[in-house]
């Protein structure tokens, strides 16, 4: 899982991006957009650190990519720059109030420049096919059919419409496969705002229009974050900061993206995984490893919350709590898994 940090120049990716990840982007490779790693903050996971008291631990992690903002001046340019954020399975556009940009305005225009991005994609592929069918190629009927499919993405797009929510057939996923379509991805709007006051009208405004929104001042989270430990926090009271963006966000991330987290532990290692909603047990074991999906036996599954609350494994077991699973069992947020694999 991707998320891109998008938007338009000066808007404070970069600074979002270190307050994050805890480095520091390096504006030598801007253009082609960089990755960084951010621990997703979880409480149950500390708590299972607590009791297994384990040698290792790994918590869930997600994987953040700075991306070069696009231009006010020149939209054509915008396109091709937004091409790095194609493999991006979600989108955060980072807004700098704090320099008093037009939030709502500029929301709109970002859309703006997705639907036109997705709209140079598909309009050539179907340039290219048209120029294909009226060649005797022995698949002629086949690109027919996949030109009649993109035609009410096509239509969609050029109506100014953006194609997130749109129920595509099978035959439509197939033929947009390759494309990786910005305007079906999932999206949040940070506002980088000069201190802890935000407007709540305009956050309410873009809300309307079905996106999450989060308000913080990043520029000053980071000089927070980056305080020697004993400051920071009588700093931040001062500044009237709260709970910190950086946990706030990334907990949005977490829920935008559809995800829920499993663990695997033990005294030698507590591990927090990261799966899609409604994934099957035999998902959980390919998040680990192909190997543990391809040998599945079985599994064991049971809720962290009720282990902790029992206190031991034993009497888990004891109140009959723990279940055993097959392949198709569906996975919950907050499970601990023990998978039996034959490999
Ligand atoms: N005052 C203030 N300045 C900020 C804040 N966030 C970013 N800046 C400044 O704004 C400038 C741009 O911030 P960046 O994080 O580099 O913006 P960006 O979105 O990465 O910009 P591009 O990579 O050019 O698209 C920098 O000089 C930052 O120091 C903020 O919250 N408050
Ligand atoms: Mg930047």
């Amino acid at each position: 899982m991707k998320i891109g940090l998008v938007g338009y120049q000066g808007g404070g990716k970069s600074v979002l991006f270190e307050l994050l990840t805890g480095t520091k982007a390096d504006p030598a490779r801007s253009h082609q957009g960089q990755s960084g790693i951010a621990v997703v903050p979880d409480e149950r996971f500390d708590r299972l650190v607590a009791h297994y008291k384990p040698k290792k631990i790994v918590p869930a992690r997600i994987e953040l990519f700075d991306t070069p903002g696009l231009s006010r001046e020149h939209p054509e340019q915008n396109a091709s720059r937004l091409g790095v954020i194609r493999e991006a399975n979600a989108l955060v556009q980072v807004i700098g109030v704090y320099a008093g940009v037009d939030a709502k305005a500029e929301v709109e225009a970002f859309e703006a420049d997705l639907i036109l991005a997705d709209l140079a994609v598909v309009t050539n592929r179907l340039e290219r096919l048209k120029k294909d069918v009226a060649k005797p190629r022995p698949d002629r009927e086949e690109l027919r059919a996949e030109a009649d499919c993109l035609q009410p993405i096509f239509a969609k797009l050029e109506g100014g419409e953006p194609l997130f929510g749109m129920e595509f057939t099978e035959a439509q996923e197939k033929a947009t496969k390759s494309f990786s379509l910005l305007t079906i991805k999932r999206r949040l709007v940070v506002l980088n705002t000069a201190d802890s006051a935000f407007d709540p009208a305009v956050v309410a405004a873009i809300e309307a229009k079905g996106l999450r929104v989060l308000a913080a001042p990043v520029g000053l989270e980071l000089e927070v974050a980056q305080l020697a430990e004993e400051d920071r926090e009588l700093f931040a009271q001062e500044m009237g900061l709260g709970e910190p963006a950086r946990t706030r966000l990334l907990r949005m991330i977490f829920e935008v993206t559809d995800q829920i987290t499993f663990y695997t532990s033990g005294e030698k290692e507590v591990h927090a995984w990261l799966m899609k909603r409604d994934g099957t047990a035999v998902d959980a074991a390919d998040a680990i490893h192909s190997d543990l999906a391809r040998g599945f036996v079985r599994a064991e599954v049971w809720q962290v919350d009720d282990l902790l609350r029992l206190g031991s494994e034993r009497e888990l077991k004891a109140a009959g709590l723990n279940q055993l699973v097959g392949k198709e069992h569906i996975m919950k947020d907050g499970d601990e898994i023990f998978i039996r694999s034959g490999v």
